[in-house]
């Protein structure tokens, strides 16, 4: 887990990433269908674990003294600079898995700070102490649960006091992991239309043909509603005449996934990607309103004006976030031109209370506020092609869900 982490910063330090975003005018939607508030912090309190620090010696955080020291709350400016390396800021991880928060701890002149105190502090409260090494880096070891790692950081502690200095972060934990590797003809997904599973370990909704529509849909295991982070492997191109339509993830709403078939049946192919019935999109055959986020790699510009039922928000290549099953809906996007070369790419998308951030590649390529209703449901992945055509391969899924 840590290795992946440190790969991950590694991959965002080295990336140069220009990639224009937007969002299209959204009407708020009503209070109490936000789920900001619907999802409290759990108060449990933490288990207190044992933190080891690099020089080798292990501190029970449970013995060390909180406080009843005045001059040990003192708060007094020192010079320090403090940052957490990893986990990156806003991981999810899942519930009771072990991390390692590992920080550097600096002198205001750039040195290390070698052999200083540092605490990680969890609402307030002394949750683990560590001493830096010779390079001024510390790890505190512990179990994430119910969300105890939502408001952390670290602090220097001086025998004068605290010191000012600090580094804050947010850690999200679930109790939800979904992860399919398609390695094996998955057993508890259906296959549509002209998706195929490729024994080669991946899904295609399509092959390379023209007129395509496929999906695979996946009505046993349920993505709860909540704060989650969603991952998956694409790979496209290979295509006719410059390669289209796209593809695309939807966790949708259903309140009876019996009803799946009808939904895939008369969603658009083309420029809805084989999901979209909502909306625009709607039709006499599947006239429901559904619930729905969708995570839409796009590689075909629509336009309302040659006929279809929406205008694509630019005319490059782009991965999109929508909702309720309507292409037309984006709610955020950003532009990925080169992205019909057949090579692995990584998209994940987080959920958060009032926000979406997406990485592309391991970057974060877009964060922006939104007012997002999420009620979990069941998934599937569509994907369609028209005159022009492309392979439109998923691998590797990840789904952290019901996250605090
Ligand atoms: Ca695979
Ligand atoms: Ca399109
Ligand atoms: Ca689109």
């Amino acid at each position: 887990m840590i290795r992946m982490f440190l790969v991950a910063i590694a991959t965002a330090l080295t990336a140069a990433c220009t990639t224009k975003v937007g969002i299209e005018p959204r009407t708020p939607n009503s209070p109490d269908q936000g789920y900001a508030d619907a999802i409290p912090i759990d108060e449990t309190t933490p288990i207190l674990d044992v933190s080891m620090p690099m020089n080798g010696e292990v501190i029970d955080a449970g013995t060390w003294d909180s406080g009843t020291s005045d001059a040990s709350r003192e708060i007094i400016e020192c010079g320090y600079e403090v940052s957490v390396i990893s986990p990156e800021p806003g991981s999810f991880i899942p519930d009771d898995d072990r991390i390692q928060v590992v920080g550097q701890v600096d002198t205001g002149a750039g040195n290390p700070a070698a052999n200083t105190t540092v605490q990680l502090l969890i609402g307030g409260e002394v949750e683990g102490e560590a001493f830096t090494n010779a390079d001024g880096q510390f790890i505190f070891e512990r179990e994430v649960q119910a969300g105890d790692l939502r408001r952390a950081k670290v602090v220097v502690q001086t025998p004068a006091g605290q010191c000012e200095e600090e580094s804050d972060f947010e850690i999200f934990s679930c109790r939800g992991e979904f992860l399919e590797d398609f390695n094996e003809n998955p057993v508890t997904w259906t296959r549509h239309g002209s998706a195929t599973w490729d024994p080669g370990g991946w899904l295609d909704m399509t092959g390379p043909t023209q007129g395509q529509k496929g999906a695979y849909y996946n009505d046993i295991d349920l993505i709860e509603r909540g704060l989650a982070s969603i991952e998956f492997t694409i790979r496209t191109g290979n295509g006719l005449n410059g390669g289209a339509d796209g593809f695309a993830l939807t966790i949708v709403n259903l309140p009876d996934p019996d009803r799946f078939i009808s939904l895939l049946d008369a969603a658009a192919s083309g420029a809805g990607l084989g999901y979209a019935v909502g909306g625009a999109f709607a039709t006499p055959e599947f006239n429901q309103e559904v619930e729905a986020i969708t995570v839409e790699v796009d590689t075909w510009y629509n336009s309302i004006n040659a006929g279809n039922r929406h205008t694509d928000p630019t005319e490059e290549n782009h991965i999109a976030i929508t909702q309720n099953v309507d292409a037309s809906d984006h709610l955020a996007w950003f532009e990925v031109p080169n992205i019909e070369d057949m090579q692995d790419h990584r998209v994940r998308v987080d959920l958060l209370a009032d926000r979406l951030r997406v990485s592309f590649d391991e970057v974060v390529v877009l964060e922006q506020d939104a007012r997002l209703v999420f009620k979990g449901g069941y998934m599937f992945f569509s994907g369609s092609t028209g005159w022009a055509s492309n392979l439109h391969i998923i691998d590797s899924v990840k789904i952290l869900h019901d996250c605090r």
